[in-house]
């Protein structure tokens, strides 16, 4: 059986790996430090949030997926797309974010393969009343994207715009999902990836090999937003059409940069890099990559001038907003390179505001009510 897309309307139920610890005693050992952090985690952890163990290690706490989603939306990688594809949904930390970005995505899909974990993301997500504004798909991202790529070329099930599906024996959830993804255009699309890293052992090392990431390493990733050469050769009406997708890759902190910045060719716009802070100590980075490396001068262009633009503003931002103390990648990760600008970092603690206050508060007040009754 291939990936699933969820009907509207359909919840997997929670299960018995689903938790809402209450208490210190109940939590296993190993994931009590993030069980003490869990209304910086998610700030309505009380409303019965609910997470697998594992889901705790990975899932990105509220405040710094909220400044990512803020950050994402503005990027000039993502401008014109209006399609996020979030390939390791989690429990949800991310994709609740973006859903909570109101109105700037028109489709938002989120990928899980662990079933409990997906049942846990679209529990958390409706507290967060966001459970409808997700489109749900249970399975393997890569086999996923492997359809969102057949369903362009001619190897595959079909060309783009929605008929990609037609006169192939295949099941019907596939064929709902083939449906959905042929639907979407190449420009239109953008992915955002949070994926695992192999566990807590990332933290010994002073620069993250990302080419040794368990399970999957950079080069997967990146591979799987690329439209495989069969589908292009196959399909001529493709070549003109933009082949890799902007991608925002959720990284270790001491990720190597050079490795980052070896994915794209000489001459392909610039990747941003931002670390994200809390407390003045970085929890993650996020790569921000252009997709279309094949851009035209004109369009890489634009991309450069709008990226200008978005980075004089930032730094304009960064200038009130930064405390003195930030931490530093080490050097070794990112040795001056021409293809990347690391030039900003963002603390989150100064600025949470993804919603204005009173949006905030009514939400809490829904959420106490519902909770109540
Ligand atoms: P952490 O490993 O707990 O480091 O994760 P921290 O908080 O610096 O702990 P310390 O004891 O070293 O000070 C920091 C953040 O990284 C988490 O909040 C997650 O957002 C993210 N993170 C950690 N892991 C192990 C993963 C992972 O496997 N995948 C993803 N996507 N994010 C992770």
């Amino acid at each position: 059986m291939g990936p699933k897309l969820l009907k509207k309307g359909e919840k997997f139920p929670l299960d018995e790996n689903c938790h809402h610890y209450t208490k210190l005693g109940e939590v296993p050992w190993d994931i009590q430090k993030y069980w003490h952090q869990r209304f910086s985690i998610f700030e309505f952890y009380d409303y019965d949030i609910h997470l697998t163990d594992s889901a705790w290690f990975g899932v990105t706490p509220e405040p710094v997926a909220t400044r990512i989603a803020r950050d994402l939306s503005t990027h000039p990688i993502a401008d014109g797309k209006r399609v996020l594809i979030d390939l390791f949904g989690g429990a949800g930390g991310n994709v609740i974010a973006f859903a909570l970005s109101s109105g700037r995505w028109d489709r938002i899909i989120a990928i899980e393969k662990d079933r409990s974990t997906l049942a846990c993301a679209q529990h958390n997500a409706e507290v967060y009343d966001v459970l409808d504004k997700i489109t749900w798909v249970h399975g393997d991202c890569f086999e996923v994207m492997k359809r969102f790529w057949e369903t362009r070329g001619t190897k595959g099930r079909g060309r783009e715009g929605g008929e990609a599906a037609k006169g192939q024996e295949q099941e019907d959830d596939n064929e709902e999902l083939d449906g959905l993804l042929a639907g979407f255009k190449l420009e239109e699309c953008l992915v955002f990836a949070s994926p695992p890293w192999g566990g807590v052992s990332y933290r010994d090392q002073e620069v993250f090999d990302l080419s040794k990431m368990e399970p999957y390493n950079l080069e997967q990733l990146y591979k799987a937003c690329t439209m495989p050469e069969e589908e292009k050769e196959e399909h001529p009406s493709t070549q003109k059409q933009k082949r890799i997708l902007p991608q925002a890759l959720f990284l270790p902190r001491q990720s190597d940069l050079n490795q980052i910045a070896a994915l794209v060719p000489e001459g392909a716009p610039k990747i941003d890099v931002i670390q994200y802070c809390q407390k003045g100590a970085s929890k993650a980075l996020v790569a921000y990559l252009p997709g279309n490396i094949d851009a035209d001068k004109e369009e890489k262009k634009q991309y450069e001038e709008n990226r200008g633009q978005k980075k004089r503003k930032q730094d304009d931002d960064q200038e009130q907003t930064i405390p003195e103390l930030l931490p530093e990648a080490p050097k070794e990760a990112s040795e001056a390179h021409d293809a990347y600008d690391t030039s900003y970092a963002q603390d989150i603690e100064v600025d949470t505001s993804k919603v204005d206050n009173a949006e905030k508060r009514k939400r809490k007040r829904r959420r106490r009510s519902s909770h109540n009754n």
